[in-house]
């Protein structure tokens, strides 16, 4: 009888007795020792739901959290707009999970730079990537990198205090600011631009930011997608924010719709509210109070449609940005399908703030990872890497960068699942005992690694919310790794 197959039978023993320890061949075992562990790469929704279901699916299962940050949540902290702040409520369901006694959180390790993937795969069972989509899609125009020229990526984190991002301090010296792309990421930066002082102040958003917002010269924000009005990919929520943020009045070019009315009574019926609603910011009288509110209003949103960016146009020193050249483009085919093409007309709009909101994108981690470039995502079939077994993943890495912390959630849950059939099924094979956390640990102690526990994250959180209270806001955001790192330990 081999060391594993004793320690597991003398588990199952203890086990139906509702023993908690299991003494024998392992030495100094605990049941831990023999069950089955998981480790998880992030601590965003993906990570979390992905632990969340592992946990309940099976009774035996630890599960031990990495993150890079040394504190959790990923883009419910980084992305998520500081004046939506019922989205954070998820934090409340994380948290029970990673205060489950078969979870543990690790904070401030920087995975594929601290500890390597394979070194993961050794001590435990099996591991879920879930590191999401940091990078940005870039535009691949002339111009790109000048001064003035933000992704949206870096513009969030920076309002919302992602360490990366403190020093970004962007110009908003300018009147008018041009976002290219129309999906929700878009509307919220447009949102967090034109938003009253006084709405933002109540909120998570950053102390700079707010500084910097309450300064700003941006009276006109323009929204510019590569296709058109029904082809656009915000929600109608967020629109409907839009139209209604106070001291803002709508600018479209009603041209634009023409084709649109038509096509309505064909589209499906999200599409058809979000695009109704579209129809009447941009076209119908509104009533007279409306109409009275707008008037009054001192600052200017619109869509700019059928508009691709071809060059950011520099000031004659070249040092900052005028303005963008965009490609005027007429559309191929019909409905959400349809394609931009060009048309061979280009426009200038004089600018001197662009914030380029076309997508995420997530990155390679380690070689050892398979990695489809392309499409920028790990391989897989329901959540199981192509070619790596005990190798999972979760979140946006497995899907790309679209859809809600619900979409996300029903992802996770499926490789959570793929995950529990594997090793009900015997295909993944968690017979022999791995050490999980234990060899790891000392793996990141040799290293000079500390991780951050989640109590020490609960001390993080506790005085945000404390430095929030004297400002009435429900938390002021510690904007370093550094001063993190010293709130957690002392
Ligand atoms: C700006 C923005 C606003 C959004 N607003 C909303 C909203 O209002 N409502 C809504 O439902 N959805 C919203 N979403 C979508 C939602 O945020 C995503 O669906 C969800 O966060 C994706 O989860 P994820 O876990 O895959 O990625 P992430 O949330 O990005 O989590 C990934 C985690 O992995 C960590 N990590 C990265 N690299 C490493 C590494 N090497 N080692 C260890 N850890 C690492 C990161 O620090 C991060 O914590 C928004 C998205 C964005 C971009
Ligand atoms: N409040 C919320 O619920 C909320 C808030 C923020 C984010 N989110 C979610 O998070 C996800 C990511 O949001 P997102 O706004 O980053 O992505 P998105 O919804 O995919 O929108 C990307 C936008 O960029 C455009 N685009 C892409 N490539 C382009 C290019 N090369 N040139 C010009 N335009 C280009 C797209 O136009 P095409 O359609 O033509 O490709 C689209 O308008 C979405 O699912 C979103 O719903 C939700
Ligand atoms: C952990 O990784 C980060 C890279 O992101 C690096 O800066 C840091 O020095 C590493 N820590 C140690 C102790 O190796
Ligand atoms: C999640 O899955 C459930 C059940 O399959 C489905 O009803 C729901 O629409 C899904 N939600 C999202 C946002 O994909
Ligand atoms: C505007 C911006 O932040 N662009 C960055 C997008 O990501 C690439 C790397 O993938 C950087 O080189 C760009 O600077």
């Amino acid at each position: 009888i081999s060391k594993t197959k004793y320690c597991i039978n003398a588990c199952l023993i203890l086990l139906s007795l509702k023993h908690c320890s299991c003494i024998g061949a392992c030495g100094k075992a605990s049941l831990s020792s023999c069950s089955p562990k998981v480790c998880i790469v992030g601590s965003g929704p993906a990570g979390f739901y992905t632990a969340q279901h592992l946990i309940k699916a099976r009774q035996d299962v630890e599960v031990d959290i990495y993150e890079r940050l040394p504190v959790p949540f990923g883009l419910v902290r980084f992305g998520v707009a500081p004046d939506h702040p019922e989205v954070k409520n998820v934090i409340n369901t994380f948290t029970q999970t990673a205060k489950h006694s078969r979870c543990s959180f690790y904070g401030n390790v920087n995975v594929g730079k601290n500890v390597s993937i394979t070194e993961l795969q050794q001590a435990y069972h099996a591991v879920v990537l879930s590191y999401g989509a940091e990078g940005n899609r870039s535009m691949g125009v002339p111009g790109e990198d000048l001064a003035g020229v933000y992704s949206a990526k870096d513009f969030v984190g920076w309002y919302n205090g992602l360490p990366s991002c403190r020093e970004l301090s962007p110009d908003l010296s300018c009147e008018t600011a041009v976002i290219l792309g129309q999906g929700n990421v878009a509307l919220d930066v447009a949102r967090i631009l034109l938003s009253p002082i006084d709405i933002l102040k109540k909120t998570d958003i950053t102390q700079p930011a707010l500084e910097a917002l309450a300064e700003s010269q941006v009276r006109r924000v323009l929204i510019v997608g590569r296709r058109g009005p029904i082809q656009i990919a915000c929600t109608i929520k967020e629109l409907r924010e839009m139209v209604n943020l106070p001291d803002t009045r709508p600018d479209m070019v009603a041209a634009d719709f023409d084709a649109v009315k038509e096509a309505l009574k064909d589209l499906p019926r999200p599409r058809k509210r979000l695009t109704e609603l579209m129809l009447k910011t941009a076209l119908e009288v509104p009533g007279e109070k409306e109409q009275e509110r707008r008037s009054k209003a001192s600052r200017t949103w619109g869509f700019r449609f059928f508009r691709s960016p071809v060059e950011v146009l520099a000031e004659p020193s070249h040092s900052r940005i005028a303005g963008i050249r965009l490609a005027i483009n007429k559309l191929e085919g019909s409905g959400e399908g349809a394609h931009a093409v060009l048309t061979g007309e280009v426009e200038d709009v004089s600018c001197g703030l662009v914030v380029s909101s076309i997508g995420y994108k997530s990155l390679p981690i380690d070689p050892s990872v398979p990695f489809d470039s392309r499409k920028a995502i790990i391989p897989n079939t329901m959540g199981r890497v192509k070619q790596a077994a005990g190798l999972y993943c979760s979140g946006w890495l497995k899907t790309g960068p679209t859809g809600v912390i619900a979409t996300t959630m029903n992802n996770s849950f499926d490789t959570a699942r793929s995950l529990v059939e594997d090793m009900d099924s015997g295909t993944l094979d968690v017979s022999a005992a791995k050490p999980g956390s234990q060899s790891i640990s000392a793996l990141l102690e040799k290293r000079g690694v500390k991780p951050v526990t989640f109590s020490d994250w609960e001390k993080i959180d506790n005085v945000e919310m404390k430095k929030g209270e004297s400002s009435g806001k429900p938390r002021e955001k510690l904007l370093t790794v550094e001063e993190m790192l010293h709130v957690a330990w002392t």
